[in-house]
Order: structure tokens, then C-alpha cells, then sequence
């Protein structure tokens, strides 16, 4: 027997902007990712306010889930999925963020997905807004960096609340909510939306607004909260940060001391926010230092301890090496990159692969919080070959996995309270820092390439199969 729970919910995880297509489709508005281009691992993807099309924008067309859902979601059960995080496309429910109504198409999507995943046993786990929000929000009110938006999120959520409550459990307000502390490449929580072309990485920034902006967020997640466990008192609310796990390149002192600091600033801050309740000593002093006031009122921070969630979950691709001394090798990475780990292999991408890390930061947040923790993304972006006879075969994506499953049941063994694992991109999707369709994460493979070309068909690669029995034998076979 392995030592995960007998209820474990096996599973995996996409986002409405990387896998449903249909960009224009009944009722559906523009979100901010329908005007960023294809780019790659060299090229950097290009935020359009001005649409050419000449440009390539993946997102409208993805893998066409919103077309092929009864497929997808048929091949998930045949894995014998426990569980299945997707994200709700906001402008699909509210086209232009500020529509009086909610677009009734754009809820019936979502009743038919829940009603297929309730045919097979297979649990929600939805994301409220993966970073993607309606386009309108971002140019009529310059994203998060105003007030109002708050109302708005509130009131889609609410709507979500309501319409899908006898459907869903656990609930994520928002994914990888420190994007924003870690860099200002996180358009849909994007603090300034940009008013003329730019890069993915070159959108423009100010730190002290973008905290101000993620303040606003912070205090929707906690009013949707607070809302939501009025509507339904069984609804769980988790965190989702993305974890970026941090070493000390040397035993320096200083090196020790500053990853030390920077773990607490740029990992700890959200999640003690949301499962705290108020904003961490360490970040207020951070922003004094600096020079920023966050504006943080009373009735703030009231709303804040009222709406604390009540698991944490998260995003682990790999860990970071950082250091005061100079180094120069450089990895690539999840959001950020660091120094070459000499110890440590890479993807292609060069993202460093890292299972112990896995196992380190599932002690680190269990032991921080407290409360049940899921695994909201974990996974491998490779280049797949599809063979003429339909065969794809992916020992490094199951050697990732597994290695990776492997210390969470030793994290498990330790005492971690761990209630989930969902791979992400279980099937291939857009990948959101190049746009490719060819860095894959999938155990179905989908035929289209960056262009949006092919049949579109689903296969099976050989990590379906492996998964199915992973899950079967509850992680005892890997
Ligand atoms: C996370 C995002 C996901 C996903 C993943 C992999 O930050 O929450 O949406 O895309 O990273 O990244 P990429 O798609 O860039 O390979």
C-alpha cells in the first residue's frame, strides 16, 4: 500500500486560455491573452494592443477544447482522473468585465462541463481567474491598479457561486497570486496595462502600484470568500501560489541570509495573507524601507482576516539557486530563473528539474500552515514526435513524474497533510511564456502545431497509460 490517502485526488490541470479556443464564440469578449502572439524559447511573445492580423495569437484557437470538451474529458476518466482543475474564462461569463448580466451561453458551457465531470466521479477544482481577464477591464480600467474591479470580480465570482454550487467544492480565487510580487510579466494581474506594443517580459512597471494593485486583489479573494462560504458553507477556498523554491548557491552567509529574505518576501507574503489573514511583519517593513504605502485601511485589513481560505495549494516546476557573489551561468525558469544548480539537470527549456525540492517545499509550507495542501500543477515541458503509426513515447515526462511523485509520498511518510496532486497541461495547451504548441506537458497528445495547424486529433501518449496505472494503484505503481 502507498502511503497516500485512500481518497487522493489524482488529477490535472489546465486553463481556460490555453486549451479552449473559440475566442469569439457565443457571447465570449476579448481577454487580455486573445492579443498576445505566438512567440518561443529565443523570441519573445508580444502583447498587441493594436490587433494586426498578421500576427499569430494562440489563445483563440488552443487545442479547441471548447468544441471537444466530451472528448477530453472522456479520455481524463479513461486515466481514472480523481480530479480535474480548470480555469473559467471571465469574459466568456462577463464579456466586457462590466455587463449587468452574465452572458448565459458562457454559463452553460460550464454546466455542461461540470454535469460530464460529475458523470464520471471526477471532482472540480476551479480557478476563479487564471491570470486572464476580460479586455476591457484592462483598457477601461487599467487593470487591478483600480478599485472597482474588486466589484466586479466579486460579482462574477458570486455568479459562479450560485449558478455551479451544487457542482464544486474547491474553489481557487486566483492562480499563482505572487506572480505579481515576482515580476510584472503577469498580464491578467498585470498592474499597468500597456498602451503601445511591447514584449511579454517588457510590459511596463511600478513597483509601489503594482503592490497597490495586488492589494485590490487580495482583498476580492478575501470578499469572494467571505461570499462564497455564505452561498455554500461546504466550499473550500485555496491559496495558489506559484512556489518558487529557493536555494543558497553557496554557504556564504550572506547568501544564506538573502534567500532567507527573499523566500518570505516573494514566497510567504500571499499565502499568509490568505491563510493569516494580514499582511506578514517582514513585507510591511519591506514596503517601508522602500518608501511605498500600500493605503492599507482598517476595514482592510477587517476584510482580510474574515476571508482567509482554507488550503494551500500550488504551482512547483523547479527550484532556484541564488547568490550575492557573482556567478554567471544563468537557468531559465517558471516566471523567474536563476543560477546554473550544478547538481541539477534541465529541461530543454532550461528549467531545472528538481524532485527533492518537491519534497523540501511540502515540508516547508505543511509546516508554516498547517492545513491541507494540494498540488495544483507539477510537470514537464518537452518536444514530443507523434510516430506514423499514432505511438508517442515519453520516458522523460513519466521519469519527471515519477521522481516526483516518489518524494511526495516521502513528504506523505514525513506528515505532510497532502490531499491532491493534479499534473498540469495533462492535455497538451498553450504554453503561456512562449506560446508554443510544441513545449508539451500532455499525456494526450493533440495534433496541432504553433500556428494552429493539424486535425486537432487526440493521442495517447505512453505517460497515459503509465498514469492510468499510477492512479489505479494510488501511487503504489509508478
Ligand atoms: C504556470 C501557469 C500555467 C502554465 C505553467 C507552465 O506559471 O500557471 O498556466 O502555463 O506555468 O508554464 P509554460 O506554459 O510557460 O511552460
Amino acid at each position: 500500500m502507498s502511503g497516500f490517502k485512500e481518497n487522493f485526488l489524482w488529477g490535472g490541470a489546465t486553463a481556460a486560455n490555453q486549451i479552449e479556443g473559440a475566442y469569439l464564440e457565443d457571447g465570449k469578449g476579448l481577454s487580455v491573452y486573445d492579443i498576445v502572439t505566438v512567440g518561443s524559447h529565443t523570441n519573445p511573445r508580444r502583447i498587441t494592443p493594436i490587433i494586426s492580423e498578421e500576427n499569430f495569437y494562440p489563445s483563440r484557437v488552443a487545442i479547441d477544447h471548447y468544441h471537444r470538451y466530451k472528448e477530453d474529458i472522456a479520455l481524463f476518466a479513461e486515466m481514472g482522473f480523481k480530479a480535474y482543475r480548470l480555469s473559467i474564462s471571465w469574459s466568456r461569463i462577463y464579456p466586457n468585465g462590466d455587463d449587468e448580466k452574465p452572458n448565459e451561453k458562457g454559463l452553460k458551457f460550464y454546466d455542461d462541463i461540470f454535469k460530464e465531470l460529475k458523470k464520471y466521479n471526477i471532482e472540480p477544482v476551479v480557478t476563479i481567474s487564471h491570470s486572464d481577464i476580460p479586455l476591457a477591464i484592462a483598457t477601461k480600467y487599467q487593470s487591478w491598479t483600480n478599485k472597482k474591479v474588486i466589484d466586479l470580480y466579486v460579482k462574477y465570482a458570486k455568479t459562479l457561486f450560485e449558478r455551479y454550487s451544487e457542482y464544486v467544492t474547491y474553489w481557487l480565487p486566483f492562480n499563482e497570486i505572487n506572480n505579481m510580487f515576482l515580476s510584472l510579466s503577469a498580464l491578467g494581474q498585470g498592474a499597468m496595462f500597456p498602451k503601445e506594443e511591447c514584449t511579454f517580459q517588457g510590459q511596463p512597471d511600478d513597483f509601489e502600484m503594482r503592490m497597490k494593485a495586488l492589494k485590490n486583489i487580495f482583498i476580492a479573494s478575501a470578499k469572494a470568500v467571505i461570499a462564497g462560504k455564505e452561498i455554500n458553507d461546504k466550499f473550500h477556498f485555496g491559496t495558489m501560489i506559484c512556489h518558487i523554491t529557493r536555494y543558497p548557491r553557496t554557504c556564504h552567509p550572506d547568501d544564506v541570509l538573502s534567500v532567507f529574505k527573499n523566500d518570505l518576501f516573494y514566497n510567504n507574503t500571499c499565502s499568509d495573507i490568505m491563510l493569516k489573514g494580514e499582511y506578514p511583519f517582514y513585507t510591511l517593513n519591506e514596503f517601508k524601507n522602500r518608501g511605498i504605502d500600500i493605503e492599507l485601511t482598517d476595514e482592510d485589513k477587517q476584510i482580510l482576516k474574515e476571508g482567509v481560505c482554507d488550503y494551500y495549494t500550488f504551482s512547483y516546476y523547479q527550484s532556484i539557486s541564488e547568490s550575492t557573489l557573482d556567478f554567471n551561468e544563468q537557468t531559465s525558469g517558471n516566471i523567474m530563473g536563476g543560477i546554473k544548480n550544478p547538481y541539477l539537470k534541465e529541461t530543454e527549456w532550461d528549467w531545472p528539474i528538481d524532485p527533492v525540492g518537491l519534497r523540501y517545499t511540502l515540508l516547508k509550507v505543511y509546516d508554516r500552515y498547517k492545513v491541507p495542501v494540494m498540488i495544483t500543477e507539477n510537470g514537464i515541458g518537452c518536444r514530443d514526435v507523434l510516430n506514423d503509426d499514432g505511438t508517442i513515447h515519453d520516458p522523460y515526462r513519466i521519469e519527471y513524474i515519477k521522481d516526483h511523485i516518489v518524494e511526495m509520498e516521502k513528504a506523505v511518510n514525513d506528515g505532510v497533510d497532502l490531499i491532491g496532486y493534479m499534473a498540469w497541461g495533462c492535455i497538451d495547451l498553450v504554453s503561456v511564456s512562449t506560446g508554443e504548441m510544441k513545449k508539451r506537458y500532455g499525456f494526450i497528445y493533440v495534433d496541432t502545431d504553433d500556428l494552429g495547424n493539424g486535425s486537432f486529433k487526440r493521442y495517447k501518449k505512453d505517460s497515459f497509460n503509465w498514469y492510468k496505472k499510477v492512479i489505479e494503484s494510488n501511487g503504489e505503481i509508478r
